[in-house]
C-alpha cells in the first residue's frame, strides 16, 4: 500500500536493539546503533522497522518489562537519540513501528509501587490484585507463560497480585478506567513523537475475567496450528477461556484506533499467540477497519515448514478472517530461528534460507523479517552459563529459551565481536556466525543477503503480491501450488519445501505465458511440466483464462 494505507502488504524489519549495534562499548546495542545501521536495513527494500522495547527496564524480560513507558532506557542511549533515529529513518523512507508492552508493568514501575503500597491508595486497582481462597492458595488455577502459577503473594498488601509471565511483571488492570487513560497517553507520547505505529505485545491478554474463574484443563484442538510443548510449558495445560482474550478488549481497541486515526498514516500490529483460537481472535480484532490494522500470529513460527501446513494456515486464515489483515512470519527474538526450526541439515540451510524469503515473500498480507535472517543465520548454540532468558534458565535444558536467535547481528567478519561491540558482548558472537557476517556477502552474487535484496524487490515489483488474490491449486501433496493475482495479472507460484526433487503437471487449461525467474532458482518447465529440484521454487505468469 502507499499513503495512509503503507502498512498493508509492508515488508517490516524487526530490530532487536540489545543485539543490534553497540555504540559506546558497553557490550549492549543501543539506539545511536540503529541509526548508525539504517542504511543496511533501508538496503533490504523494506518498508518499515520494528524496534523491540528500549524503554526504561530493569531488563528482567529484556525491556518487556516496563518500568517508564515515555522514557529511554539509558543502556539504549536518550530521548534526542531516539528522535535522531526516528529523523535519520524517515530521511531513509522507513517507517518506524516500535513495541507497546502495556499488558503488564515492571514490578518497579512506580504504578505498580504505589498500587502494591496498601489497599486504598489512588493506584490500588490498577493491577489485578485478590484475596487468597479460603485455604489460602491462590485466588485461581491461572498459570503464567514463564512457569508456576500466575499469581504471587505480596506481603505487604497481604493479597495476590496477577502476572502471566514473570513474578516481575504484573499485569495491568485494563477494566479500570484511569488504566486506559494512562497507556493511551503514553500511546499519544510516542504518535506526538511520530512513530508511525505500534507493534501490541501480547494484545490478547490485555483484559481478564473479572470473575477470576478457574480455567478448565485443555482438551487439544485438532485443528490448531500452532502448538506448545505441555511438557515443557505448563501454560499449556489449560485452556485459557478467563485469563485472556476478554470481549471488553473490543472497545479498548476502538478507543486506540480512534486515537490514531487522528494522526493519520498510524498503523498497529497487534500480537495473538492464542492458539487454536488465534484466528478468530484476529478476526475479531481486526474487522471492520475500526480496530487493529493487522494482527500477528504464531501459524508460521511452529516447526513445520511443509506445503500442508502452509496451505492450511492460509486458508484457515481466509475461511475465518474473511475482513482483516494478517503480518506473516517466519522469526522473531522468542522462537528459534527458522533455518534451524526446519532442517536439522546444515547443508540445506542457505537454499531453505533462500525458499523461506521467496515465499513468505509471495503470501497475501504484511510480512515481518527478524534481524539476521537476512544473513541465513542459524540458532546459536548456548552454553547454560551463556543464557540470559529467565524462561530458558528456567526451563533448562528441556527448553533452552530464546537466547540463542537473540545472539548479536554480524557485520564484519574480522572485526571484534562481528562489528558490534568493542566491548564485552551481552551474548557471544559464534564463529560460524561471523563467517555469514554482512562484509561476507554484500555484493556476492547467490548469498542469501542479496537473495534477499532481489526477492524483496520482485515482491515490490509486483502488486499482486502485496494485496492480491490468492487461490490453491489441488496438485500433488508435497508441493504448494498457488496463483496471486491482481488487475489482470495472475501469477503461478510452485513450491517444493521438500529435500526430494518434484515434478508437477500443470492443468490443461493453464498456460505459462512468461516463465519469471525467482533469483537463485532454475526449475525446468517443458510439455507444461515443471520439475523442481529439492528446496526449490518455480514461477511463472500466466496467460488469459
Ligand atoms: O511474547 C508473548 C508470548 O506469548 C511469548 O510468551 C511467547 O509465547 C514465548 O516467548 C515463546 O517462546 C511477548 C514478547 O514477544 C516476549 O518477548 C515477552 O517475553 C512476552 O511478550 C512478555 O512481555
Amino acid at each position: 500500500g502507499s499513503g495512509d494505507d503503507w502498512w498493508r502488504g509492508a515488508v517490516v524489519y524487526q530490530v532487536y536493539p540489545r543485539s543490534f549495534q553497540d555504540t559506546d562499548g558497553d557490550g549492549i546495542g543501543d539506539l545511536r546503533g540503529v541509526t548508525r545501521r539504517l542504511s543496511h536495513i533501508a538496503s533490504l527494500g523494506v518498508d518499515a522497522i520494528w524496534l523491540s522495547p528500549f524503554f526504561k527496564s530493569p531488563q528482567a524480560d529484556m525491556g518487556y518489562d516496563v518500568s517508564d513507558y515515555c522514557d529511554v532506557d539509558p543502556m539504549f542511549g536518550t530521548l534526542a537519540d531516539f528522535d535522531t533515529m526516528m529523523a535519520e529513518a524517515h530521511r531513509t523512507g522507513l517507517k518506524v513501528i516500535i513495541d507497546q508492552v502495556i499488558s503488564h508493568t515492571s514490578d518497579r514501575h512506580p504504578w505498580f509501587l504505589e498500587s502494591r503500597s496498601s489497599r486504598t491508595n489512588a493506584k490500588a486497582d490498577w493491577y489485578v490484585w485478590a484475596d487468597p481462597k479460603p485455604d489460602g492458595t491462590a485466588p485461581n488455577n491461572w498459570l503464567s507463560i514463564f512457569g508456576g502459577p500466575a499469581w504471587e503473594w505480596d506481603g505487604v498488601r497481604r493479597q495476590y497480585y496477577m502476572h502471566n509471565f514473570l513474578t516481575s511483571q504484573p499485569d495491568l488492570n485494563f477494566h479500570h478506567p484511569e488504566v486506559q487513560e494512562a497507556l493511551l497517553a503514553t500511546v499519544r507520547f510516542w504518535l506526538d513523537r511520530g512513530v508511525d505505529g505500534f507493534r501490541l505485545d501480547t494484545v490478547n491478554y490485555y483484559f481478564h475475567d473479572r470473575l477470576l474463574r478457574d480455567n478448565p484443563p485443555l482438551v487439544p484442538d485438532p485443528d490448531a496450528t500452532s502448538s506448545d510443548a505441555p511438557e515443557v510449558n505448563p501454560y499449556g495445560m489449560q485452556d485459557h477461556l478467563y485469563d485472556k482474550t476478554q470481549p471488553e478488549n473490543i472497545a479498548f481497541l476502538q478507543r486506540l484506533r480512534r486515537l490514531l486515526d487522528r494522526y493519520g498514516g498510524r498503523a498497529t500490529v497487534g500480537e495473538v499467540g492464542d492458539g487454536a483460537r488465534s484466528l478468530k481472535t484476529v478476526a475479531a480484532y481486526t474487522s471492520g477497519g475500526d480496530k487493529l490494522h493487522m494482527c500477528y500470529t504464531f501459524d508460521l513460527l511452529g516447526p513445520e515448514f511443509s506445503a500442508r501446513h502452509i496451505r492450511r494456515c492460509v486458508e484457515n486464515f481466509q475461511a475465518i478472517v474473511t475482513d482483516g489483515w494478517v503480518c506473516w512470519a517466519f522469526s522473531n527474538h522468542d522462537v528459534m530461528r527458522h533455518v534451524s526450526r526446519f532442517s536439522l541439515r546444515e547443508a540445506d540451510r542457505k537454499r531453505l534460507a533462500k525458499l523461506a524469503i521467496s515465499l513468505l515473500a509471495s503470501l497475501r498480507g504484511s510480512i515481518c523479517l527478524y534481524q539476521g535472517e537476512e544473513l541465513g543465520l542459524a540458532e546459536a548454540e548456548l552454553t547454560y552459563e551463556e543464557l540470559r532468558d529467565p524462561y530458558g534458565i528456567r526451563f533448562w535444558p528441556a527448553f533452552k529459551g530464546r537466547d540463542g536467535c537473540r545472539t548479536p547481528m554480524v557485520w564484519e567478519r574480522d572485526e571484534a565481536n562481528a562489528g558490534f561491540s568493542t566491548g564485552f558482548p551481552w551474548l557471544p558472537v559464534r564463529e560460524e556466525q561471523r563467517a555469514l557476517a554482512v562484509d561476507v556477502q554484500e555484493g556476492v552474487a547467490g548469498s542469501v543477503l542479496e537473495h534477499y535484496r532481489e526477492t524483496l524487490a520482485f515482491r515490490r515489483a509486483h502488486a499482486a503480491l502485496l494485496d492480491g488474490d490468492m487461490a490453491f491449486l489441488a496438485t500433488n501433496q508435497d508441493v504448494l501450488a498457488f496463483t496471486r493475482e491482481k488487475n489482470g495479472e495472475r501469477l503461478l507460484f510452485v513450491f517444493n519445501l521438500t529435500g526430494e526433487p518434484q515434478a508437477v503437471q500443470l492443468a490443461v487449461d493453464m498456460t505459462v505465458a512468461e516463465v519469471l525467474p525467482i533469483p537463485g532458482f532454475a526449475p525446468v518447465f517443458a510439455d507444461n511440466t515443471i520439475r523442481l529440484a529439492a528446496y526449490d521454487v518455480f514461477c511463472g505468469r500466466l496467460g488469459e483464462r
